[in-house]
């Protein structure tokens, strides 16, 4: 069985609409690029990281099945972004839509030491902030009950446990009943 995941954020409106919208509209869009996904978490209502004035963001993570290699995943997935309107500053800055490899089955990428392999596109996977994001982690323990991280070895219900404290983190239909 495959177990590659892709998080999805967005904090911007963008052409589909509010990023609710957008998340939906993304999960089409990977759908017509061969990222067949097998299952979707709820989207999460989340507050920035790190902490700031910008609007909260809509997190949602998939499961998805394709032949595409993680370099051409990342790139099909960065031209989606970009057609999306995504334009991209600074890090962490707020933005119509992010999608990020979080896992690629127990493949491990990190920087290449190697001169020539350096025009390569940069890919760390996992995702090397994953561990650290209530945003990724609650919404993937939705979708899979059974992961090991490759690189730390460690459960996802151990991660969620070791998640730094204070990200505000809520299911979307929840933070709706509320308002
Ligand atoms: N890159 C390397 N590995 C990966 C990977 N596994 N997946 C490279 C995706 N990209 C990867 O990404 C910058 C570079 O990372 C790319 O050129 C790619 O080759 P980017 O999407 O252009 O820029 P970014 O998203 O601003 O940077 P980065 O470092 O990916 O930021 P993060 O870590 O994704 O954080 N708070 C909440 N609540 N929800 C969010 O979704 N997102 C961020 C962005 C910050 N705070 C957030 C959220
Ligand atoms: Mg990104």
């Amino acid at each position: 069985m495959s177990l590659i995941f892709v998080a999805l954020g967005a904090n911007l409106p963008s052409r589909f609409g509010a990023p609710h919208e957008t998340l939906a509209a993304a999960k089409d869009a990977m759908a017509g690029h061969g990222i067949h996904i097998k299952k979707s978490s709820e989207t999460f209502l989340t507050a920035p990281v790190p902490l700031s004035d910008q609007p909260w963001y809509h997190n949602a993570v998939v499961h998805v099945e394709t032949e595409l290699s993680p370099f051409r995943l990342l790139e099909v997935l960065q031209d989606i972004e970009n057609d999306f309107g995504r334009v991209r500053t600074v890090r962490n800055a707020p933005r119509i839509l992010d999608l990020d490899l979080i896992a690629y089955n127990d493949v491990i990428l990190d920087k290449p030491a190697l001169p020539e392999l350096q025009s390569l596109p940069e890919l760390i996977v996992p995702h090397p902030r994953m561990h650290e994001r209530a945003f990724v982690l609650l919404p993937m323990q939705e979708i899979i009950k059974d992961w090991t991280h490759p690189v730390l070895n460690r459960s996802l219900s151990d991660l969620v446990a070791l998640l730094p404290s204070g990200q505000a983190v809520q299911r979307l239909e929840e933070a709706e009943e509320v308002a």
